[in-house]
């Protein structure tokens, strides 16, 4: 019997993807190979985590004044030191570094800009539950200037060139798009040869859900219409599939993956439980732009509540932002209610 091949690589995907795009110079696609390389390091740590004294905090904290997991600092040493010497990058920037990342002098520069949460949903790594790596990859806009400028590195989100993650769970898988209608594709690693394959191909996410996801624990800190908004999810109403299941599992890449492929929306609204965090806990650059990157190609929408998420014109590196990603039904009707364009939580009106 002939053996069947491995089927495609992500190595070859990328290249084949290239190839679609006559400009491409092949840059994009060494830039992409490597961050590849860089997640299956991670990928090899995080899943020896548990036998190797890796894991539990550094007494350290980050930008955010959160505790910072050892794996996290390995992870985003990792991305910084194999992307650095590529000579694809313009600059660089990650949540565990507040600030820029530049290019050392005795590499040369790129035209690409990196952003990338090394690993998110680090407070679950000690109980294993799925944590990822999230990244978005803008182009360098035209300019005479010689070294990375805060003004050019705050872009809208749409201007992303490709956004993705690596999901490090029961298994290793890499979810990334190109945008422009090349479709959402999804990679998992076979570690008995090293490569991630095709496995999820051309991504669509339902158009409506069943599953809301939301940490309910902040109920008490939500502003009324959004306390409106998740109430009205868990009502019963044969007719619009209410009520929707509750599915929070507290990893960001986690409780996206799981919407993306089978339908629902994520929330992180806007709370009054930190001062210093009014618009929630995540992300605007480094999370909330490349999966709303990545949604929006799926066929679905991610909101602040007020508009489009790629849509924002950033105002600093790390800021927050309410998000509300998922099936484009769902989180178009919460974005109606929330900026007043229907008076009450009602998928029909959408
Ligand atoms: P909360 C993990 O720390 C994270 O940044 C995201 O991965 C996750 O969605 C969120 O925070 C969970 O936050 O406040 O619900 O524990």
């Amino acid at each position: 019997m002939v053996k069947k091949g491995v089927g495609i690589t992500i190595t070859e995907h990328i290249i084949t993807q290239q190839r679609m795009n006559p400009e491409a110079t092949g840059a994009f696609t060494s830039l992409l190979n490597e961050l590849v390389v860089a997640a299956k390091i991670i990928s090899r740590e995080v899943n020896k985590a548990g036998l190797v004294d890796i894991l539990g905090a550094t007494g350290k904290t980050n930008v955010y004044e959160e505790q910072v997991q050892k794996l996290d600092i390995f992870a985003h040493q990792v991305i910084v030191n194999r992307m650095k010497h590529l000579g694809q990058l313009w600059c660089m920037a990650s949540e565990e570094d507040p600030d820029l990342i530049e290019i050392p002098s005795q590499f040369p520069k790129g035209n690409y800009i990196l952003f990338f949460d090394p690993l998110d949903g680090s407070s679950n790594i000690d109980v294993n539950i799925s944590i990822g790596t999230i990244f978005g990859i803008y182009r360098r806009p035209e300019s005479n200037s010689t070294e990375p400028l805060l003004s050019e590195i705050l872009q809208p989100g749409i201007k992303q060139v490709a956004a993705g993650y690596f999901i490090y769970g029961s298994s290793t898988i890499m979810v990334y798009t190109t945008g422009n209608g090349t479709g959402v594709h999804g990679f998992t690693l076979f570690p008995s040869i090293g490569e991630f394959l095709l496995s999820h191909e051309n991504i669509r996410i339902p158009e409506q859900g069943r599953t809301y996801s939301v940490n309910e624990g902040n109920y008490e800190y939500w502003d009324e219409k959004v306390k409106e908004v998740v109430d009205y999810f868990k009502r019963p109403d044969k007719e619009t599939g209410r009520p929707y299941t509750s599915r929070y599992v507290g990893s960001l890449v986690a409780d996206f993956h799981r919407n993306l492929l089978k339908g629902g929306i994520f929330m992180y609204p806007a709370d009054k439980k930190d001062p210093k965090k009014p618009e929630g806990k995540l992300r605007l650059m480094a999370e909330a732009n490349p999966l709303a990157f990545v949604v929006k190609e799926a066929g679905g929408y991610a909101s602040d509540g007020k508009g489009a998420i790629l849509e924002i014109e950033p105002q600093s590196l790390h800021q927050r932002v309410p998000l509300f990603i998922g099936s484009r039904r769902d989180v178009m009707m919460v974005e109606a209610y929330l900026s007043g364009k229907i008076e009450k939580p009602d998928l029909k009106a959408v």
